[in-house]
């Protein structure tokens, strides 16, 4: 495993199409066990390729590990292909992202979703999610189609953003 470099806006790699995963090899097991440890060492929920600079659809995802100290049990999906079959209701959400740090964005999604996908051993999943978990998984669904929650941020907002950054 290693620790992964995360992409910070606005790199272009961030605005661009991943990559449809043809076969789940060792190589892309890899990919996913490194992309969950910078995840987790950047105590992010979860993070997609593109935000490591690989064009590739693949997500890892934990919406519990930071429960409880220590003892929470890991929940970690690792997702290959992931699409949403199916959508339900609608939520606010305010949203970070790793790869915006220190930026939040309100945002509207749908309450529940269906996502089907393949998990790290090429098996085919379906996930239910409902809240945090649905806005989890369309967050980072939206990264594969090379969309940040930035887009929908005002021009003043996003400028006020990068002008904090550069100092
Ligand atoms: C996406 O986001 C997400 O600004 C995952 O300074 C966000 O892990 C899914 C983070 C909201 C569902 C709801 C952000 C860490 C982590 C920051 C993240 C920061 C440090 C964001
Ligand atoms: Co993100």
């Amino acid at each position: 495993m290693a620790l992964l470099p995360i992409k910070i806006y606005p790199s272009p790699i961030l605005h661009q199409q991943s990559k449809e995963v043809a076969k789940v090899t060792p190589e892309i097991r890899k990919l996913l066990d490194s992309m969950a440890e910078t995840m987790y060492a950047s105590r992010g929920i979860g993070l997609a390729a593109p935000q490591i600079g690989v064009l590739q659809r693949l997500v890892v995802l934990d919406i519990h590990w930071s429960d409880e100290e220590g003892t929470a049990e890991k929940r970690i999906y690792h997702l290959i292909n992931p699409k949403i079959i199916k959508r339900t209701g609608k939520i606010e959400w305010e949203e970070g992202c790793l790869s915006i740090p220190g930026f939040l964005q309100k945002m509207e999604r749908a309450q529940k979703i269906v996502v089907e996908a393949l998990d790290r051993n090429g098996k085919a999943i379906t996930i239910e999610g409902e809240d945090l978990l649905a806005v989890a998984l369309q967050h980072e669904i939206d990264h594969l189609d090379g969309k940040l929650i930035i887009d929908k941020a005002t021009r003043i907002k996003k400028n006020l953003w990068l002008e904090q950054q550069q100092k």
